[in-house]
């Protein structure tokens, strides 16, 4: 993992599955497909930690899945990102850019819909405390953040 992290990802925020994820509390902004295609081909499916900017805004913790949604049976490998903030209105469009700082765990099938939340709970509560480490929180002044934004991604 260390090879392939950290991974630096832009790209225009898409429609996902529309399944309501904001409904439960845990809106997770959708990478289109270039952008899930240019993943290194050996970086593992899971959940993953780090910080993301929209359109070059203020730095946050974010989490961010990449997979097939075991739980929902998705065909289509998805990269979901949660942001970890209240935003006062969509942003769909907007270009969303993503420090993948951290591996927390691999996909996996759950019961129930209460259980697939209370782990992305226990993810967002292990992500707020691994960005505070150090060696972690010197990416949130990462120029990649702040460089111009590619038009054409
Ligand atoms: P979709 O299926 O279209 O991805 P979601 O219910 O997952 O729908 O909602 C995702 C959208 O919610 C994002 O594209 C973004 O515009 C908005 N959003 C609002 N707050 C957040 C947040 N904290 N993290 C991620 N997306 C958010
Ligand atoms: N989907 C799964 O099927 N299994 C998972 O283990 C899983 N973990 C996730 C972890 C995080 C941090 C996020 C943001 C999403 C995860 N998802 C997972 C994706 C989830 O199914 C998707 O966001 C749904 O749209 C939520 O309703
Ligand atoms: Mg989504």
């Amino acid at each position: 993992m260390e090879q392939i992290l950290p991974h630096f990802a832009e790209g225009k925020v898409v429609k996902g599955f529309g399944r309501g994820s904001k409904e439960l509390g845990i809106p997770t902004a959708n990478f289109p497909e270039n952008v899930v295609e240019n993943l290194p081909k050996d970086l593992p499916g899971g959940v993953y930690y780090g910080w993301a900017n929209v359109d070059n805004g203020e730095v946050l913790k974010m989490v961010l899945s990449i997979g097939w949604n075991p739980y929902y049976h998705n065909t289509k490998k998805s990269m979901e990102t949660h942001v970890i903030h209240t935003f006062k209105e969509d942003f769909y469009g907007s270009t969303l850019k993503v420090i993948m700082l951290g591996y927390i765990r691999p996909m996996r099938d759950f019961s129930s819909l209460d259980e697939l939340i209370g782990a992305i709970n226990d993810d967002i509560q292990e992500a707020k405390e691994k960005l505070d480490l150090p060696e972690n929180a010197s990416y949130k002044q990462n120029n990649f953040l702040f460089d111009e934004i590619k038009e054409d991604v």
